[in-house]
């Protein structure tokens, strides 16, 4: 059951609940508002219990314990301490005696203090004019099917997660630092080479003319459609990036008409807003009107003429290097301290003016956005009040575009802000990690916390962005990204290349990058499955094992569909991993691009597990498929060499279909 609740004046209707449900009048079943504005909701924590949800954040699956602020915010890093990244997913679930799930929908900065202040308490904090609040519940007497209800429920009141094409469940490579169409050849040259299967190269900034949207700098890329066709006839798609901010240039296409139409978000003075980002200068698309989205959306055609099908939307949080009223302020600053002498604490005042440019309150409340209010009247309201929606509208944009200009075809879209809402329209890349072993860990927790607010089409950077990576950390984040929907090789321009083929002897790789080609029936129908069903691909074994004592505390395993639970090596030099089994299993061990496999008994083992190996369990009584040829691009996948793994005499639920069809439904799954 859901209750909807409001409290204070909410300023709009969000993106985010697509049933249309009217105001209850219960009383919440667990925790109380202790104030409506600014609202303040309030939950005394038992002992036992469990808090889950808030999608992408650092640190443990069980959220208790710690401190988190939904506010998009361009944070690279992947650091613990970090309690704001890129998206803004405000459902928890409260797993506790009685089991509830809240949907806190705000357009504005949220905090959640689940513990952090006091153990005990759990509290809900948000100044924003108002707030609606869902509070979900089941009827499910047991507690495993209460916890996948309740979030099925929430799933069903945002609506369906968004599904791109087959060819997007490939293995993408990606690097800023791929600058010319030969870079690009290159990249796929040595994957085809070193028979490292690859579907997709990404493009960053580098393609763009002096890094405008929607434009080919044609020194670097001579030839761009042509070279579309050329790796299409290789089974390879190119995904080209587009940033939120569009150069203030005169004479740039884009930034005239935009200028011209008034689409851009405004100062209180009227003029358009202006910050600087990687092209200069930029300004803003108020992606909250329909007809700036349109507009926007309708520009994608610039390369999708050329061929392209899938794209990833950057910067959209959005990130701001700085803005005239912010530099001001920074150098007036730095001329308050000359001449003086700084002693040790006027020292540490001095130091972080520099970076104080960025991202700053002063410059989101400097502009604003045209919006529909509750009554349906066109009001101005300052971004600040707004901004969770910013990055989430962009990808609303590009999706509504995307499938004008391709009706037929799904196309691939994801995004780096997010919030709740834009899961229907594109996936998420879990942004700017690092390449350090605690990122591989903190990607392993937040999938099912993503999962549980409706991102399914998700991933983090394989090897890390930022930092230097190493051969043994590659390796096993790709032994983890095998089962993640976006597989994606992504690294910063001043670190070391990490290409599958980057580190000598390729050998390793190409086994465990075979098995993603081999698993790609099961992950596509997997992934499928939970869209059209409203249901988690990934889950906490708690979810499935809430009465397991021991498989309820256990975050870095996790389950995959109704059949696996995958236990990845997280840890530098390990040569294996305990992994704790809450039922008997049977044991799949992926080498040399061919699987074996044994029972196991229920219980903790520990398993040798080599860099070459993947190693994952099927649950006894399941089966599920796998493709007896190695394909080397997800084009290849022979669906009749299609074997079962596990319990061969159990059914699977097979989807399938043409890979680009809009016509998805249940109907496409047969029993295998
Ligand atoms: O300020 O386009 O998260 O994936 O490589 C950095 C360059 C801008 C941030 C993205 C990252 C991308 C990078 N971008």
């Amino acid at each position: 059951m859901i209750n909807k609740f409001r409290f204070g004046n909410p300023i709009i209707q969000t993106d985010a609940v697509v049933n249309d449900l009217s105001l209850s009048t219960n009383s919440l079943s667990q925790g109380a508002v202790k104030s409506d504005w600014p609202f303040a909701f309030e939950y005394k924590m038992a002992k036992e219990d469990m808090i889950f949800g808030l999608g992408e954040n650092v640190r443990g699956i069980n959220k208790r314990g710690f401190h988190y602020t939904s506010w998009c915010s361009d944070k690279p890093g992947g650091n613990e301490s970090d309690s704001s990244l890129y998206g803004a997913h405000n459902f928890i679930v409260i797993f506790g005696e009685k089991i509830s799930g809240l949907y806190f929908d705000t357009p504005g900065k949220i905090e959640f203090d689940i513990g952090w202040t006091d153990y005990d308490t759990l509290t809900v904090k948000c100044d924003v004019e108002g707030i609606f609040l869902y509070e979900i519940t089941s009827s499910e007497g047991e507690k495993s099917a209460a916890l996948k209800d309740i979030v099925h429920q929430f799933r069903q009141m945002i609506g369906q997660s968004y599904i791109p094409p087959f060819w997007a469940f490939g293995f993408q490579q990606s690097r800023w630092g791929y600058r010319t169409e030969k870079d690009v050849r290159e990249v796929v040259k040595k994957y085809r080479e070193n028979k490292l299967p690859l579907d997709s190269v990404c493009l960053d900034i580098d393609y763009m003319e002096e890094f405008m949207d929607f434009t080919v700098d044609k020194a670097k890329f001579p030839a761009f459609k042509k070279l579309n066709e050329d790796m299409a006839k290789e089974g390879i798609h190119l995904i080209p990036i587009i940033d939120a901010g569009i150069k203030q240039k005169e004479g740039y296409e884009v930034y005239e008409e935009g200028k011209k139409a008034g689409y851009f978000c405004k100062k209180a003075d009227g003029s358009n807003f202006v910050a600087a980002v990687w092209p200069g200068k930029c300004v803003f698309t108020d992606f909250f009107r329909e007809d700036a989205r349109k507009w926007f959306g309708s520009k994608y055609k610039a390369l999708t003429d050329a061929g392209v099908e899938g794209f990833w939307n950057d910067m959209n949080e959005p990130a701001l290097f700085y803005t005239e009223e912010g530099l001001k302020e920074a150098f007036d600053k730095f001329e308050s301290f000359k001449g003086k002498e700084l002693d040790i604490n006027t020292f540490f005042e001095f130091t972080p003016v520099s970076g104080s440019t960025c991202n700053r309150l002063k410059d989101y409340q400097s502009f604003y956005h045209e919006v529909m209010d509750l009554n349906g009247k066109k009001v101005s309201v300052s971004h600040d009040k707004l901004h969770n929606m910013y990055g989430a509208l962009m990808t609303k944009a590009a999706r509504e575009g995307l499938n004008e200009i391709k009706k037929d075809r799904r196309t691939l879209l994801y995004s780096r802000a997010s919030c709740i809402g834009s899961h229907r329209y594109g996936g998420i890349w879990m942004g700017d990690n690092l390449a350090w072993w605690n990122n591989l860990e903190m990607e392993l927790k937040m999938l099912p916390s993503l999962n549980m607010c409706g991102f399914l089409y998700t991933g983090a950077d394989i090897g890390g962005f930022g930092d230097s990576s190493s051969r043994d950390l590659v390796l096993r984040w790709l032994a983890f990204g095998v089962f993640t929907p976006l597989m994606r090789n992504h690294a910063a321009w001043n670190t070391r290349n990490q290409e599958c083929y980057a580190f000598g002897q390729s050998e390793d790789f190409k086994s465990v990058l075979s098995l993603r080609y081999a698993l790609l029936p099961y992950i596509y129908s997997e992934f499928i499955k939970a869209s059209l069903k409203n249901d988690m691909m990934f889950r906490p074994l708690s979810f499935d094992y809430p009465e397991d004592k021991i498989a309820r505390d256990i975050e870095d395993q996790l389950m995959l569909g109704n059949e696996v639970l995958v236990a990845p090596v997280y840890r530098q030099n390990a040569k294996g991993r305990f992994v704790y089994l809450p039922e008997d299993m049977i044991q799949v061990t992926w080498k040399n691009c061919q699987a074996s496999q044994a029972p196991i008994e229920k219980g903790g083992h520990y398993i040798d597990i080599p860099e070459d190996t993947v190693v994952f369990f099927i649950k006894k009584g399941k089966s599920i498929p796998l493709c007896g040829k190695i394909a080397q691009t997800s084009r290849d996948v022979d669906y009749s060499s299609i074997i079962k793994l596990g319990d061969s005499s159990a059914g699977y639920e097979l989807y399938s279909d043409d890979g680009f069809t809009t016509e998805i439904s249940l109907k496409n799954i047969r029993t295998i």
